[in-house]
């Protein structure tokens, strides 16, 4: 994971100064690349706690096709509650607490399906991405051509919908990725490489890293395949100005040996929950806090 580290110093190195959309400024660079061997470990970030529960469930919830924060909060994960709060307070004027409004999502089903759904968000374009024949379920898809054809080069799933990113809460940061599978049947690899377009380098990078990572193990489990290689491919990769103290700190810590990932096999993809996924022996320096900027 010194790879992760060396990445946060090359942003605090050549970064330049970006006064982004949210109104918080970053340090930003333009493409950068970090792999992962999958065998050496699971990559979770270990110079911060990450919380593998919140990275989970969110896998969970994309690969159901959700789009409504209910099932999430139900299961105790915030991390996509900030816009459809903000939405809330700005149509309705209405000061509410999260926890309030958290609440009110969870009690009342008509209150959160009016106020808790994102737009057509990444489990809408996964699993139901919208043609003019009809849906495409991608994720089905690529486990099929997994399975029956595993040397072809279109194992591609896309989560950015030109048509729909004006209805979505927050277009895809992460909007596409790509599998790639080597080697003799029975004894086969499966890499996976993803895009993304803007990366929150402190708080939301190692999520996604830890999400990709364990999509993979999912699919190398349905298609009979060895987890291989896990790669990424950042556009905007930045560190909000207000992340700068929390980032240095980590820059101080060196990294733990990588924990390991336990997932109880299933027949499908969309069979997985929360309870199938276990990380062991998770060494990791203490939490690191910081403000999200929506
Ligand atoms: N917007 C921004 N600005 N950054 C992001 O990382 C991001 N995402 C998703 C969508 N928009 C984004 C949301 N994912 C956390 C983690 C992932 C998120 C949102 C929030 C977060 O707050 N993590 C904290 C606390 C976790 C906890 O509760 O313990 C952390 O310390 O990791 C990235 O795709």
């Amino acid at each position: 994971m010194e790879q992760y580290i060396d990445y946060l110093r090359d942003i605090l190195e050549n970064g330049t100064e970006h006064a982004d959309r949210t109104e918080t400024g970053t340090l930003r660079v333009f493409g950068r690349q970090l792999r992962f061997d999958l065998n050496a470990g699971f990559p979770l970030i270990t110079t911060k706690r990450v919380w593998m529960h919140g990275v989970a469930t969110e896998l969970c919830w994309f690969l159901s096709g959700g789009t409504n924060i209910r099932p999430l909060l139900e299961q105790g994960v915030s991390i996509w509650t900030d816009w459809p709060l903000k939405r809330y307070r700005d149509v309705t004027g209405d000061d509410i607490s999260q926890d309030d409004f958290e609440q009110r999502i969870i009690e009342d089903e008509v209150f959160a399906s009016k106020w808790g759904e994102l737009g057509p968000v990444y489990g809408k374009q996964w699993r139901h991405f919208e043609g003019p024949d009809g849906y495409v379920d991608q994720i089905a898809t690529l486990v099929e051509r997994l399975r029956e054809s595993p040397g072809s080069r279109r194992h591609l799933v896309s989560a950015w919908h030109p048509a729909q990113t004006n209805r979505m809460a927050l277009p895809p940061c992460h909007y596409a990725f790509q599998c790639f599978v080597e080697g003799e049947p029975g004894d086969g690899r499966l890499s996976l490489m993803w895009q993304q377009r803007s990366v929150d380098s402190f708080l939301g990078l190692p999520f996604n890293i830890a999400s990709y990572a364990l999509l993979t193990h999912m699919l190398a489990q349905q298609a009979d395949l060895t987890p291989h290689q896990l790669i990424f491919n950042g556009g905007d990769c930045h560190i909000y100005t207000n992340h700068l103290d929390v980032v240095h700190e980590q820059l101080e810590r060196t990294p733990h040996p990588l924990p390991t990932l336990n997932l109880t096999p299933r027949d499908s993809i969309f069979d997985y929950t929360i309870d199938d996924i276990t990380i062991a022996n998770y060494e990791h320096h203490p939490a690191l806090r910081a403000p999200i900027a929506v």
